[in-house]
């Protein structure tokens, strides 16, 4: 969602910030501004659209400066509108951009309202840029102003702020919302992510809860809560300039699907390396853990509930133990019923996502002493907040519709079955031995079906001028039919719905007609027949099927029913497999249809606020 990109230094920092939110693009956002500061002004620039547009305008007002601060901003309080884009200025003396929500900004505006301030905007944001201004009208200056103006506010936020009257800094806060310190030479940085500088530096400091933070040209200080200065650990990042450029794609989601074999590769590498499933992998403490929980409750968002869905099965049936899926948004506002001894699994790509880290604070609230993250961001804040963790190596994910992430997660998950599995005395060496045996196989398995590329382009054509789409799928492929169709919708806007195939006769076989397609995920696994049964039943009343199958599942193509075989079987890690047919055909339908396919409309890649 929103993004923040602050710099101060010798040479014109226009560039760098422009730069910077192009690079935060992939967030989401609809509106973007950046602001300059010098003694003698506040000077600032936001339009609504593409930061380019916004570019544009900055060129032809000759916007220059050392010292300013740029925002992405995705719309919550108030609408799409400039007057409610970041930069917000107070009284033309600073400038201030904010991620996350203000909880207590009505009481906040009022208050300020009676003390004269007027407002422009119809956002929370404001409400804080006034509150600044309001403390250093009474003698503070801009830090002690910030730290002052955070203790007022209750909610989530990352901030930058400048002030006119103090050109040589720029001040952050953080408080649920990521913000980090790039360390550069002789200029520094602040950024709600890393790709945002990462051309400046990959030198950078992870602020934390309650954090504040003083940067100059020369140096940096951090603050703890209490207002205490804490010295803060550097990290060099790994993240690579090659995986936030597009190269020969047409589209991130293009480049990111084809990097699928790369990234679970690099996902699987430390278990291939090491010849097993060591309980390492998890964190030097996991064995002790994972030895002792009787369960697993999975907690996530979207594409990664649908991970964690495909987990179950894996769980519950190589490692024998309990597994509960739930998503993060409802777990959270649940009564729910806690058994310490489970091992509480948050998946989430990006680190950040509100829901999962508020679910992950309630299940520890609730007795939950147990936790282990899935992530592709190191250091992002529910891996943080977790005991033990498994990153994904998927590498920096831009395209908003996740897939690279989603297989990767697969993976890790995987993993984590049979370290379970191998704890718990349920998997034996030589089922182990099996297990990685497959491990290994599954890159080469996606490449081969990334080479169906061109089938299922065909089919995308069709699929194209279609307004609905229905997915099937039974046991481990149900969570690969709803991953497919969430893909379709989010992509091309076309409604898709996805059903285990035995569910078809209780309700949505009343929507298939000679107009509705029905992709059906059918692998030779024992569900076969069943599928076979269901695909009948959709065939008699004139649907159209469009099946994925492999080499072993003996289908053949006939009038209405179009076939696609994977080349291989993949026996327990088949969803894997089966998720690249269903990304390829969401992405060409949406090519096909002319969609903004790395940013649909409406979404975020980084879904920061409830
Ligand atoms: C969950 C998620 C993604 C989706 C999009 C919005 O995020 O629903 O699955 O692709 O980016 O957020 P996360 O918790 O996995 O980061």
């Amino acid at each position: 969602m929103c993004g923040i990109v602050g710099a101060i230094a010798d040479r014109d920092v226009v560039p760098v910030l422009v730069e910077g939110l192009k690079r935060l693009e992939y967030r989401g956002y609809d509106s973007s501004g950046i602001a300059v500061v010098d003694p003698d002004s506040v000077r600032r620039v936001r339009r609504t659209g593409r930061v380019a547009e916004m570019e544009h305008a900055a060129v032809h007002e000759d916007f220059h400066g050392v010292l300013g601060i740029g925002h992405t901003r995705w719309a919550t309080h108030g609408g799409v509108t400039e007057a409610n884009a970041h930069p917000h200025i107070s009284h033309g003396e600073l400038a201030l951009v904010h991620n996350g929500i203000i909880e207590n900004h009505e009481e906040q505006r009022a208050r300020l309202t009676s003390l004269g301030y007027v407002f422009e905007s119809q956002t929370d944001t404001e409400v804080i840029a006034h509150l600044i201004h309001h403390h250093m009208s009474s003698g503070q200056d801009l830090l002690v102003a910030l730290q002052a103006a955070v203790k007022e506010l209750t909610g989530a936020y990352a901030l930058a702020v400048v002030s006119r009257r103090e050109p040589d800094r720029l001040v952050g806060a953080r408080m649920g919302c990521p913000l980090l310190v790039g360390l550069g030479e002789g200029e520094n940085f602040l950024a709600s992510d890393v790709s945002a500088i990462i051309s400046a530096t990959r030198r950078v400091i992870f602020l934390e809860e309650g954090d504040t933070a003083e940067i100059r040209r020369e140096g940096v200080r951090v603050f703890d809560g209490r207002d205490q200065q804490v010295q803060r650990e550097v990290h060099v990042s790994d993240v690579s300039l090659a995986s936030l450029e597009l190269g020969p794609y047409r589209h991130f989601m293009q480049k990111e699907v084809h990097e699928q074999p790369r990234a679970i590769a690099d996902t699987v590498e430390a278990v291939i390396d090491a010849g097993g499933f060591e309980p390492t992998l998890f964190g030097a403490n996991a064995e002790e853990v994972l030895r002792k929980v009787k369960g697993v409750q999975i907690l996530a968002c979207g594409t990664s509930y649908y991970a964690g869905l495909t987990a179950r099965y894996w769980i519950e049936a190589i490692a024998g133990l309990p597994c509960n899926v739930e998503i993060a948004s409802e777990y959270r506002y649940r009564d729910a019923y806690a058994d310490p001894d489970y091992l509480v699994v948050t998946i989430s790509q990006s680190g950040e996502t509100l829901d999962t880290m508020e679910a992950l604070k309630y299940a520890r609230s609730l007795g939950h002493a147990h936790t282990l993250s899935i992530c592709n961001v190191p250091e992002s804040a529910i891996p943080r907040a977790s005991e033990l963790v498994c990153y994904t190596r998927a590498g920096a994910e831009i395209g908003v519709a996740s897939t690279k992430a989603f297989t990767t997660q697969l993976a890790a998950l995987f993993q984590l079955t049979v370290v379970l599995g191998k704890l718990h005395g349920r998997v034996t060496p030589e089922q182990e031995a099996g297990y990685l045996e497959q491990l290994r196989m599954l890159p080469g398995s996606v490449q081969h079906a990334l080479n169906l590329e061109p089938q299922i382009q065909a089919w995308a054509e069709r699929f194209a001028a279609k307004q609905n789409a229905l997915f099937l799928g039974r046991g481990l492929h149900y969570p690969i039919a709803l991953e497919g169709a969430l893909k379709l919708k989010e992509i091309s806007y076309i409604h898709a719905e996805a059903y285990p195939a035995g569910e078809l006769k209780h309700g949505p076989l009343a929507l298939v007609d000679a107009a509705m397609p029905v992709v059906v995920i059918a692998p030779n696994d024992r569900l076969l027949e069943k599928v076979k049964s269901n695909m009948q039943e959709v065939r008699a009343r004139g649907g159209e099927l469009f099946v994925f199958a492999d080499q072993d599942s003996n289908f053949t193509a006939s009038e209405g029913v179009h076939v696609i075989r994977t080349p291989r079987h993949s026996g327990v890690l088949s969803p894997v497999i089966h998720t690249i047919p269903v990304q390829l055909l969401a992405y060409h339908t949406a090519l096909a249809r002319g969609t903004d396919v790395d940013k649909p409309r409406n979404l975020a890649k980084s879904v920061t606020v409830e």
